[in-house]
């Protein structure tokens, strides 16, 4: 169902990519022997259509501004605010914090996924005037509506990413301008995250709200919302591929420009002794060209160097500017190997998740968590189970945090009717194009991940699947590993199964990624008895799997902090060190496995059930408010070889 895309006029392969870490390692491993022929290894710019979806960096000719803070919000359960005209003004509102989830903040919404609405005003700096003004949102859960003025800009489907309109006419420099934001986070089959169908599956067992994923279905506008300027020409679009050639550190760049635009540009990159500045000639629309950077400092994570590539029209008709990092990733037989060394993540699943802001985006949240991922000896995480905030992974840039990026595609199940699966197939494809568009220059994503657990049938259902389900997410991931492969090959692409997933749809990544839960829900009190069958369950999977490598993406015990025992007895803080302990020494046993994180991070919110204590997963090594429970201390001085005392 994916087309390949065009090839592109500058086109750089695999082995010309890869090339600088060694030729024996160039495509090894990376994809299967039908997918490693040579072809781009991005996909082309796509020509500029709409408005630009670069992170609203502000520059010499590009002026920005945050409309975060307080907007009137109100909610519609009866659907009747498009037919009452509500986006003309809204009236009976009370404040709403943007960005911030809605639910933690009014006793009324707690539960509620229907329509609400938002509302707030803008004035246009005169000295915009003659310039395109966009309007930008970072996340909006699931579905957005968009007017000004009364104008209807657009729509917006599917959570966690990025979308941008041109407010052309539709606001005015005379007065102040009215925004006005329908957002639903309906839980509905036919979404990515779907929820459980009551009619192809009889539950044993029932969350509220009924998701099929173990977090809350946090909605609202969970990410800045931004006013942008650009010139009539601008740079829409930059793609940036680097390599190394000896000491040489390599940016092969290429960008569009709107309006079909054709000069003269420069590429500039700073951060070295002297910027280094390489003319480049833009014809119709699109530039290309390649930096060389001699004695390049790498990018990793125990030097994380970022340079500043400025891309520049004519003499400065535009100049948009972001940072880079010189790094290459692959796989190589059964290892992962980060600028041609192997690599060993230690980090965490973690959630956008946090006490009263619940999804949205909280800044020092985000640096407190990026410090005691440091502390802790982490060297990695993995956006579970969806695309974290620009934001954070500018952030992961600069502390040198291999990412594992992950798309909504959580719990997918195939025993659901045809019309569903072909829903999400399509939401899912958007998501990766709309993932792989806005992350693909950040150093720190090394990996791509399809989707967690999918599943032949839902969890806690008495039924059989239906006997086509594995073939049918067969086909369907297929698509996925295609469609991603097409768009960017410079780094490898997983999905994330769970304990006896189908080796089909895993065994279709370049990595294999496992969540196993023996000690827990499996061989429950017992973390000897696990450790044996942990063990099994690594052969098992290399056995299924020959040659690739495993990361362990989850495994661990819930602990209530605070609650102790000896011996260690499921619940407290003991045994959840204890069971992670065992894990960390049985896998540390298989070089092949590449990378180890425990889940999670922190305590999360999650749905209502018997199964999650205070409707939180307490499977954090950190408490909500993050403190640390046993396991962390224990993780440290495995990891950053530090004893609790030490700073
Ligand atoms: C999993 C899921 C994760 C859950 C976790 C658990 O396998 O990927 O979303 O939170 O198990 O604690 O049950």
């Amino acid at each position: 169902m994916t087309d390949t895309p065009p090839r592109p006029a500058t086109e750089i392969t695999r082995r010309q990519a890869f090339g600088a870490v060694g030729a024996a390692v160039a495509v090894a491993g990376l994809a299967d022997a039908a997918t490693a022929a040579d072809g781009p290894i991005r996909a082309p710019l796509p020509a500029p259509e709409g408005p630009t979806r670069l992170y609203p960096h502000a520059s010499a000719t590009r002026a920005t501004r945050d409309l975060s803070g307080l907007w009137r919000f109100k909610l519609d359960p009866k659907d009747e605010g498009e037919a009452q005209r509500w986006h003309e003004g809204l009236a009976g509102t009370r404040a709403i914090p943007v960005p911030c989830s809605w639910n933690d903040l009014f006793d009324d919404a707690r539960n509620y996924f229907g329509a609400a609405w938002y509302e707030t005003e803008f004035h246009l700096d005169p000295a915009w005037k003659g310039e395109r003004v966009h309007l930008r949102f970072g996340s909006a859960v699931y579905r957005a509506k968009v007017w000004v003025n009364g104008q209807l800009l657009g729509e917006h489907l599917g959570g966690h990413l990025p979308f941008a309109f041109d407010i052309g006419e539709a606001a005015r420099f005379d007065q102040p301008n009215r925004l006005v934001v329908m957002v639903e986070n309906k839980l509905e089959l036919a979404r990515v995250p779907a929820i459980p169908d009551p009619a192809t599956s009889r539950f044993y067992l029932e969350d509220f709200p009924q998701t099929s994923y173990d977090f809350f279905p946090y909605s609202g506008l969970h990410r800045p919302v931004w006013l942008f300027t650009t010139p009539a020409a601008h740079v829409h679009d930059v793609s940036v591929v680097t390599t190394r050639s000896g000491a040489t550190g390599v940016a092969e760049v290429s960008f569009t420009v709107a309006g079909g635009w054709s000069g003269a540009a420069t590429l500039t990159v700073s951060g070295g002794p002297s910027p280094i500045r390489v003319p480049v000639q833009v014809s119709g629309g699109r530039g290309a060209g390649t930096v060389r950077i001699p004695s390049a400092k790498l990018w990793g994570p125990n030097h994380p160097f970022l340079y500043t590539l400025t891309v520049t029209l004519g003499d400065g008709l535009d100049e948009y500017s972001f940072r880079i990092g010189i790094r290459t990733i692959e796989v190589n037989g059964d290892r992962l190997l980060l600028n041609g060394e192997p690599v060993h993540l230690t980090g965490f699943g973690k959630h956008e998740d946090f006490i009263l802001h619940g999804r949205g985006l909280d800044l020092p949240v985000l640096v407190r968590d990026f410090e005691l991922l440091k502390w802790i000896g982490a060297n990695s995480f993995r956006t579970s189970h969806y695309p974290y905030s620009e934001e954070a992974m500018m952030l992961a840039d600069e502390y040198g945090f291999l990412v594992i990026g992950e798309t909504p595609g959580v719990s997918l199940t195939f025993s659901d009717r045809a019309d569903i699966i072909a829903a999400r197939h399509k939401q899912l494809t958007a998501d990766l194009t709309d993932l792989i568009d806005r992350d693909k220059n950040h150093p720190c994503v090394i990996l791509w991940s399809i989707a967690n657990e999918s599943l032949t049938k839902p969890f806690h259902t008495l039924d059989e699947a239906p006997a086509d389900a594995v073939g049918k997410g067969t086909a369907f991931f297929r698509d996925m590993f295609a469609h991603v492969r097409a768009l960017d090959r410079t780094r490898p692409v997983a999905m994330v199964s769970v304990q006896g997933g189908p080796a089909e749809w895993v065994g279709q990544g370049d990595v294999i990624c496992q969540n196993s839960y023996d000690g827990w829900y499996a061989v429950s009190g017992r973390i000897d008895d696990a450790a044996v069958v942990l063990e099994k369950e690594v052969q098992a999977l290399r056995q299924a799997h020959p040659g690739k490598p495993i990361i362990f993406t989850e495994f661990g015990a819930d602990a209530i902090a605070g609650s102790h025992a000896h011996p260690a007895e499921m619940w407290t803080e003991e045994y959840q060190a204890d069971l992670i302990a065992m894990y960390l020494r049985v896998l540390g046993r298989f070089p092949f496995v590449v990378g180890t994180h425990p889940w999670a991070f922190a305590d999360f919110r999650t749905a209502q059930s018997i199964m999650r204590i205070s409707a939180l997963n307490q499977k954090g090594v950190f408490t909500r408010d993050r403190r640390p429970k046993l396991a962390a201390h224990h993780l440290r001085k495995l990891w950053a070889g530090k004893e609790p005392e030490e700073a």
